[in-house]
């Protein structure tokens, strides 16, 4: 029987010489392909001796290291399914994802793992293990004592191998359950469309817990048997230090724009740069010109997201269909099948703008126990509603206008205004609130909250946004909080987001 399983596929990419250099850290540690086997063995034997159900979901919250992406790989070796949440959550975020998901298996800081471990006890999770960023913790000492051999488990292309938490269009964040086979013929469709070749070597910068770190850039180079330079965060200063060793970058637009501002930016430093790419947020055409202009690389901008990893992509080569244009995510990528419809679900014509739909072997299974909201976002003809609003002109190429879903995207993650008015609207003295995404120069996009106090009470804003930063992941907190006598509201009474955001558009210009 074909094994489906990721992991066979990428390790069957991995290069002939197991002793070549698989990826290279930013405090000069070397990994060979014949590490990334062994330690993605024992840890998958660990995971196998605890005896976890089939399906087990291993939720993981630690910062970026090379034995965390270990981990990684060793769930899907193993058969179970991954559950990455971004280092900033704090203690109520974590508290939903541990008690809507059950984790068989937490992993944590060392530093957190008072306030977790209660929290995955409490949900009735049996093992919680702590993974940190110096190769120490009792994850790696118990995986220290288990075999290097270790058989992949056999998986379906159905089976579930990952579990990203989303709020999709509407609501409290939702698992997106991914298989193995979405994932996997996303990996293969991006290493034809964007020429991976032999001897590139790519730069790993982005965080490690959502869809562009996960899977495009890593399962990018694995499935190439390419090289990592393994970055534990984001520094410009260090990546264009590191662009001469390299062949391929990635980065959400913050990134692109950090890099501009670094003067050393210039053709001779991206010389044997084959390929830089841009997601998950909006790339400002002034980003893509001024990198052109600086560097002579024109980026290549492409589109996805957690229920369906990527969608789209501009073309690599012109052969592909034209050249990469500015303001365009590009075509829709070989096996997607994208289409724009109107408020009615009606089918519309070039160049009309719409609802993005989209169909294809890359699209995940549901939302994890929420089988109602998963119908909801599907068509009736079996299409996902994505929420974002956009176009598609007569070359095929496709342009994102809008969201449908109350969305703010900043630096690459995304804040919910409903869950941050919620939590704004608890504190003491707060009537009501709304929160709205504005241009910001750096983030793209960032939050500002507009609230109104209770008859009679007083609001500080400051104190509002401390009281914020205490519950709430770092990225959320607005970065502006005004304190107003109330909300514009049309005669329906709906909140006018829309006079809020112009109001406030040009505060961080
Ligand atoms: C950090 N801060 C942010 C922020 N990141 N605020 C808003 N938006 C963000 N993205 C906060 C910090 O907590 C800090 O607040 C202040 O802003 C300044 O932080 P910083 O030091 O400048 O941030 P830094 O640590 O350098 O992080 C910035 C970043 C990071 C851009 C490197 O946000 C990042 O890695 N973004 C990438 C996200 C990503 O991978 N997205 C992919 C999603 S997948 P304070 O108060 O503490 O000073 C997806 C699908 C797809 O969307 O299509 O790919
Ligand atoms: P997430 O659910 O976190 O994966 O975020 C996915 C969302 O990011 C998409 O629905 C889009 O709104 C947005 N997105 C991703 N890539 C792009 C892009 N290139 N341009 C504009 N928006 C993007």
């Amino acid at each position: 029987m074909k094994n489906n399983n990721l992991f066979a596929a990428l390790r069957a990419a991995f290069p002939k010489n197991l002793d070549a250099a698989a990826v290279e850290t930013d405090s000069g540690l070397v990994y060979s392909w014949c590490d990334l086997e062994r330690a993605t063995a024992m840890m998958a034997n660990l995971l196998e001796s605890l005896h976890l159900p089939a399906g087990a979901r291993v939720a993981v919250q630690v910062e970026k290291s090379v034995e965390a992406m270990v981990l990684y790989l060793a769930t899907l070796r193993a058969g179970y399914v991954f559950l990455p949440l971004n280092t900033a959550y704090q203690s109520s975020e974590i508290e939903y994802f541990v008690s809507n998901a059950e984790p068989a298996v937490v992993v944590c800081s060392s530093k957190n793992f008072g306030w977790v471990s209660k929290i995955a006890f409490k949900a009735g999770t049996q093992n919680v293990f702590t993974l940190d960023d110096d190769r120490t913790g009792s994850l790696l000492e118990r995986a220290a004592h288990c075999s290097d051999q270790h058989m992949v488990a056999v998986k379906q292309a159905d089976d579930l191998a990952a579990i990203l938490y989303t709020s999709g269009t509407t609501g409290r964040s939702k698992g997106a359950m991914l298989s193995h086979g979405n994932m996997l013929s996303n990996a293969l469709v991006l290493k034809d469309y964007w020429g991976w070749q032999p001897g590139d070597v790519l730069i790993h910068a982005l965080p490690i817990f959502h869809v562009h770190g996960l899977f495009v850039a890593l399962h990018g180079a694995l499935i190439n048997g390419s090289k990592m330079i393994w970055l534990s965060r984001f520094d410009p200063a260090l990546v264009l230090e590191k662009l001469p060793e390299a062949t391929v970058f990635m980065g959400v637009p913050t990134l692109y724009v950090r890099l501009l501002a670094e003067p050393g930016l210039d053709r001779h430093a991206v010389r044997n740069m084959r390929l830089f790419v841009a997601g998950s947020a909006p790339l400002l055409i002034e980003t893509f010109t001024d990198w052109q202009a600086r560097t002579g690389h024109t980026i290549l901008e492409r589109y996805g997201m957690s229920e369906t990893a990527m969608l789209t992509s501009n073309p690599y080569e012109p052969s592909q269909g034209g050249e990469r244009r500015g303001g365009t995510v590009g075509f829709a990528l070989p096996g997607v099948d994208l289409r724009v419809h109107g408020e009615d679900d009606k089918p519309l014509a070039t160049g009309e703008i719409g609802g993005i739909q989209v169909k294809g072997p890359n699209i995940f299974k549901g939302y994890w126990r929420m089988p109602e909201k998963t119908a909801e976002e599907f068509t009736s003809d079996g299409y996902f509603k994505t929420g974002d609003i956009g176009k598609i002109d007569d070359r095929g190429y496709i342009t994102i206008v809008g969201r449908s879903k109350d969305l703010i995207i900043s630096g690459g993650y995304n804040v919910y205004p409903a869950e941050i008015e919620g939590y704004i609207n608890d504190l003491p003295g707060v009537a009501e609130s709304a929160l709205v995404g504005v241009p910001h120069p750096d983030f793209g996009e960032v939050g500002v909250a507009v609230v109104v106090a209770k008859a009679g009470a007083t609001l500080d804003a400051g104190a509002i946004l401390g009281a914020l930063k205490s519950q709430l992941a770092n990225f959320k907190i607005p970065k502006q909080c005004f304190v107003v006598e109330e909300l514009p509201r049309n005669i329906m009474g709906k909140v006018q987001k829309n006079l809020l955001r112009n109001q406030h558009k040009a505060f961080f210009a």
